[in-house]
């Protein structure tokens, strides 16, 4: 499968609009999931980050700021992953961008932890966070200044909150069950979801497993 960008350029007949030249591919491995955009190695260019489901990993490709990428590096994030939804923050406070993903298969998120070169420490370290995960995002919910990560998980139909410590670690936050089909009110279809669905809770399958010191 492959990553494909289209660049962006200013109309010179209609100086309101913006085209796109064609699209430039790069290889993202079989079964990619997910796609990111950080500056991983501070010099100022937007890299690109793939989850390649089939092979357990991320993938890699440094911006050289020109809208081009450089060879792809994978970093291995753990057996029988497949990881999804990508999430870029710095964890653990040393002012380079790490990486978290959230796996499909192992019941686990995974981090790794960046050098600021755009290389990533192994093995990734993993944080038990519900079954069926796909999308992360990153953010301070609780206003402590440290990054914090909320998950979905799609077999559970929660937004699980992993709250960080500002060191590498995380802990169990809060459980909110997605309203289901039946939840939400909205009907369905007889033996649709929403004919026999379920809460969605899964309260109490949380934990940190791997902790960082
Ligand atoms: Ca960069
Ligand atoms: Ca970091
Ligand atoms: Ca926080």
């Amino acid at each position: 499968m492959t990553v494909m960008l289209w660049l962006g350029g200013a109309s010179a007949a209609l100086a309101q609009t913006s085209s796109f030249g064609p699209p430039v591919s790069y290889d993202s491995g079989n079964s990619t999931t997910g796609t990111a955009v950080a500056d991983l190695n501070h010099d100022g260019f937007l890299d690109l980050i793939a989850s390649v489901a089939d092979s357990d990993s991320v993938r890699v490709r440094l911006g050289a700021g020109d809208g081009t990428f450089g060879p792809e590096a994978d970093f291995y994030v753990g057996f029988f992953s497949a990881p999804y939804g990508i999430a870029v923050a710095d964890f653990n406070n040393d002012g380079n961008p790490d990486i978290a993903v959230a796996n499909t298969l192992s019941t686990t998120i995974s981090v790794l932890f960046g050098d600021g070169t755009g290389t990533f420490s192994l093995p990734a370290t993993q944080f038990s966070a519900g079954f069926g995960l796909q999308g992360i995002v990153a953010g301070d919910f609780n206003n402590d200044t440290k990054m914090d990560l909320a998950v979905t998980s799609t077999s559970d139909s929660t937004v699980t909150i992993l709250l960080g410590l500002g060191n590498g670690n995380f802990v169990y936050g809060s459980d909110t069950p997605i309203p289901t089909w039946e939840g939400c009110g909205c009907g369905g279809f007889p033996g649709s979801p929403g004919e026999h669905g379920h809460s969605g809770s899964s309260a109490g399958s949380y934990r940190t497993t791997n902790n960082r010191h």
